[in-house]
């Protein structure tokens, strides 16, 4: 069972989608993500095992790769094009609750900006490990962010800039979110964001890459 399982975790960080997928060269003509994990269901491995001894040690190996700038975006989107793939026959599991997630994320670009592709790496690599999220698109203003917050309790809210004249709204949205929800946790990014700011605008942590977000949430779970 463990070497099926580190053969999945294998297919989400090189990203190998599934046998007729060309990418990675290396290899090519094998099994992916997609044929293993409905191969692990069907021998009767726990398909709470094959998200978080398969498919989440996968994607937490990318995650470290790309902070050292060890691959880069288009790796990362194969990887995480195949742990979606995977989690389609993981899906009537979560729905029936057999396999639980962490906790929810609740992730959108802030008002006046459209820059999504950091956002979407970010919404992946979460959810890869192993968080529900609620992607709330781009432009998004506070009481869009606030209305998720209340519908999702207990949420972690995550807020994405790329322009310097769009980032202070991220002080607007993280005070109407601690008014309106004051146990909210706020986490920001985008290249233009730092630590300093993030403690200058009252938000609770800032990470410049994926991997470090996942990092934080995973240390406030109970
Ligand atoms: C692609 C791009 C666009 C695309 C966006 C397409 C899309 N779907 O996203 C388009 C063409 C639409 C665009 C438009 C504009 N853009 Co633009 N764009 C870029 C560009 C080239 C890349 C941005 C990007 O995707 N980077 C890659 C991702 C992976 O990185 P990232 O977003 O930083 O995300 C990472 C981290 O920051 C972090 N992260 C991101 N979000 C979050 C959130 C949390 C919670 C956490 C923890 C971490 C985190 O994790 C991610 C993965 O590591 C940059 C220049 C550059 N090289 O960065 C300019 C850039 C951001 N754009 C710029 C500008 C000025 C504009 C425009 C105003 C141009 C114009 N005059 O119309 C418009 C603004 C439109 C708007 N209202 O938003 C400027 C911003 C300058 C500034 N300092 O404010 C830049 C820097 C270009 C430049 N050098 O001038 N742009």
């Amino acid at each position: 069972m463990s070497d099926l399982l580190s053969k999945i975790a294998e297919c989400i960080e090189f990203g190998k989608i599934n046998k007729a997928a060309p990418f990675p060269p290396q290899m090519k003509g094998l099994v992916g993500a997609d044929e293993l994990t409905k191969l692990a269901l069907e021998e009767g491995v726990i398909p709470q095992d094959i998200l978080t001894k398969g498919l989440m040690v996968g994607m937490e190996k990318v995650g470290v790769k790309f902070r050292e700038n060890k691959v880069f975006v288009p790796q990362v989107l194969m990887s995480a094009k195949a742990m979606s793939t995977a989690m389609v026959h993981l899906k009537p599991y979560f729905l029936t609750g057999e396999v639980k997630q962490k906790g929810k994320f609740i992730i959108g670009t802030v008002e006046g900006d459209l820059h999504d592709i950091g956002k979407n790496l970010v919404s992946m690599m979460v959810e890869g490990n192993g968080w529900e999220v609620i992607d709330l698109g781009t432009d998004v203003k506070a009481d869009r962010f606030v209305a998720a917050i209340k519908e999702h309790k207990g949420a972690f809210v995550g807020l994405s800039a790329l322009l310097t004249t769009t980032m202070v709204n991220m002080e607007k949205i993280t005070k109407a979110i601690k008014n309106a929800v004051p146990e909210a946790k706020v986490t920001v990014g985008g290249a233009p964001v730092n630590k300093d700011f993030c403690e200058k605008i009252g938000a609770d942590a800032y990470s410049p890459d994926p991997q470090g977000l996942v990092e934080y949430l995973n240390t406030q779970l109970n």
